[in-house]
């Protein structure tokens, strides 16, 4: 009996630029007029722990307010309906795969809504401010916190979950992600490897189009609920 395929999906900014959340590398690299490098980087942090929370603070509210888009919704939907694997692995710090209803969702450079106390290691959930006065609830230090995404230097997470549904995806699709991170850049090679089919999909064409199967360009809230429809037959 044929085995259901396992479906390992890889997302980006791409799939959230339709809900109006600005993507990374559209406007030459610049976020919100700062160098994501400059900003979401150990160095950055380290030396200016007060800016670089208010940054993230900034984008809190926009973020919240954002409402799921045709891609996340039809992802969600495959997900219910599917009758194999189905894991949601995002580079995004949105929430968008959740409120769509995804459940199997992996935020492998962490979430917005999530910070880090680094005295206790406690992760507080809140859409509210963070800052110099933010008091944790576990070991009451005040002012220890840092935003719960993984910053450049700084290693991914969930990455043995990751690994292993490499190893197990029959079918790994690529959504709105400019395939210029690692180690997520290269998590196409790896499902490769390991024999998936691989598609990708995408405004344009990618650099790592040697390891796609299959490019479909296009808004993906256009190019994905059809290609669901027609997997879910
Ligand atoms: C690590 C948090 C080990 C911030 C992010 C030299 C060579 C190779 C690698 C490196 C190197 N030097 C350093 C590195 C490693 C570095 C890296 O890859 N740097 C790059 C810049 C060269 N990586 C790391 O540091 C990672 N960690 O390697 O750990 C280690 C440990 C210790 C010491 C050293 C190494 C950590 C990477 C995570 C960084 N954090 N985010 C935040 O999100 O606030 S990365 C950031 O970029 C976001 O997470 C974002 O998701 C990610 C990737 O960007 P995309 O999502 O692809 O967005 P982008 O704008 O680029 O593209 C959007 C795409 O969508 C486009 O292609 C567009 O065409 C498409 N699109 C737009 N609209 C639509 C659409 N498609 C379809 N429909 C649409 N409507």
């Amino acid at each position: 009996m044929n085995k259901v395929p396992d479906i390992f999906i890889l997302t980006g900014a791409g799939i959230s630029a339709e809900s109006g959340l600005a993507t990374f590398r559209a406007q030459n690299g610049l976020w919100n007029n700062h160098k994501v490098e400059d900003v979401a980087s150990v160095e950055g942090f380290a030396k200016d722990p007060d800016y670089v929370r208010a940054f993230y603070n900034g984008l809190k509210p926009e973020v919240q307010k954002a409402e799921p888009n045709a891609a996340h919704l039809c992802l969600a939907k495959l997900e219910k309906l599917w009758k194999g694997n189905v894991n949601i692995i995002t580079q995004n710090v949105d929430t968008l795969h959740e409120k769509a209803g995804s459940k199997n969702v992996w935020h492998i450079h962490g979430r917005i809504d999530e910070a880090l106390c680094l005295s206790c290691g406690y992760v507080l959930n809140t859409w509210q401010d963070v800052n110099a006065q933010t008091l944790c609830p576990h070991c009451q230090t005040k002012g220890n916190f840092k935003p719960n995404i993984v910053f450049f230097g700084e290693n991914l997470q969930y990455m043995d979950t990751v690994e292993r549904l490499l190893r197990t995806a029959d079918l790994f699709i690529s959504i709105g992600t400019s395939g210029v991170v690692y180690p997520a850049a290269g998590f196409v090679q790896t499902a490769k490897y390991y024999g998936a089919r691989t598609l990708e999909f995408n405004l344009e064409t990618t650099s790592n189009n040697f390891y796609f199967d299959k490019h479909i360009t296009g808004k993906c809230t256009e190019t994905l609920p059809p290609f669901i429809t027609e997997l879910l037959g």
